[in-house]
């Protein structure tokens, strides 16, 4: 299922077409070649590709810091025969030992540098790649014992190490991706409101802003949309990993709608409303598939998922503008909460 006609520009991570392993079971489905995924996402209409740092050069540790940039060379050549952008790259500071005790936040001071290495080549390999946005996903920066770490001073490391990428690169802009557990108890930087406070603390707020995934904000126990809306409104929503979760579980990266339409719609509303997108932002999704699903059919999420957003675009578009200043005014929200909820039925 093509979308053809799209509102926005739309991006998805590699690791969205995936095996199907879970903590509990291997890998389900065939791995599928990085080049056969572009030409599926591309297929499906996608217009760039999310990358980690080792999504775009594998076996990242093999190379010099010359060799590294000339993998990332061949890699945007890649892309752009796919008729793929790069969106962002983002360090993956929780696979490798180096960083089971976090990362910036670790107690080991080699540990901490090393991942201040990790995340400049992280920033080479972007400017190769042509794109200035350097995604943190703060996975391990939190903890399991309240006394393992000080948490003022993980506070400050997390600055610091901003500061230091800020200040290798001048071009780069930085967007933190707040979670408020999972892999970690509890994180440092658990939601938006904490990574823009950490954004105002970094020697250039400017360049720090904030991607905002679905399900973490429900993870926190907020609305999406609200959060969306509250990063907006100080133009600091530079990315979204839409996706759908239902209740404070695990991390499920449902397709985008499928657990709560009218909280999905109400995001897609106030991106529209607020024009996103319209200085370059994607929106771009973070979706797994299902287990049960074939080989053939592990794509279905993908599709689904902008399938939703665009039906979601047009009922945002088509939602009577006077109906609902008119129910603001006189307050009836219960008449307001009817005419939603029949608005989205029809
Ligand atoms: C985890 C995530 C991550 C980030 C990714 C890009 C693996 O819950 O959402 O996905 O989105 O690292 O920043
Ligand atoms: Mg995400």
């Amino acid at each position: 299922m093509k979308t053809s006609s799209k509102t926005f520009r739309y991006s998805v991570g590699p690791w969205n077409i995936h095996t199907g392993a879970d903590p509990f079971g291997p890998p389900i489905r065939r791995e599928v070649p990085f080049a056969r995924k572009l030409e599926m996402m591309k297929e499906i209409g996608f217009d760039a590709i999310q990358l980690h740092d080792d999504d775009a050069v594998p076996n990242i540790h093999d190379y010099d810091d010359a060799t590294l940039r000339v993998k990332a060379r061949e890699l945007k050549r890649e892309l752009d025969a796919a008729g793929l952008a790069a969106e962002f790259i983002a360090p993956r500071l929780w696979e490798d030992a180096r960083t089971r005790d976090g990362a910036y936040t670790a107690n080991l001071k080699q540990l901490r540098e090393y991942a201040d290495e990790r995340s400049k080549r992280a920033i080479d390999i972007a400017g190769e790649l042509g794109t200035n946005l350097i995604v943190l996903w703060l996975a391990r920066e939190g903890n399991f014992v309240p006394e393992s770490k000080c948490a003022v001073r993980s506070f400050e490391y997390l600055a610091e190490a901003i500061n230091r990428m800020l200040e290798y690169n001048k071009d780069i802009r930085i967007l933190i991706e707040p979670k408020p557990n999972e892999p970690v108890d509890k994180s440092f930087i658990p939601t938006v409101g904490h990574a823009l406070a950490l954004s105002h603390v970094t020697s250039d707020p400017g360049r720090v802003g904030v991607l905002i995934e679905s399900a973490h904000s429900l993870l926190a126990g907020i609305d999406p949309a609200d959060d969306m809306a509250f990063a907006l409104a100080q133009k600091k929503l530079w990315g979204v990993h839409l996706n759908d979760q239902n209740g404070l579980k695990f991390d499920q990266d449902r397709s985008f709608g499928s657990v709560n339409l009218r909280q999905a719609f109400n995001q897609v509303r106030v991106l529209l409303d607020n024009d996103y997108g319209q200085n370059g932002e994607y929106v771009g999704l973070d979706v797994k598939a299902l287990r049960t699903q074939s080989d053939e059919k592990a794509y279905k999420h993908l599709a689904n998922s902008l399938f939703v957003v665009e039906r979601l675009v047009e009922k945002a578009r088509s939602l009577d503008k006077e109906e609902l200043a008119a129910r603001r005014l006189d307050m009836d929200y219960e008449e307001l909460d009817r005419y939603m909820i029949n608005h989205l039925l029809g």
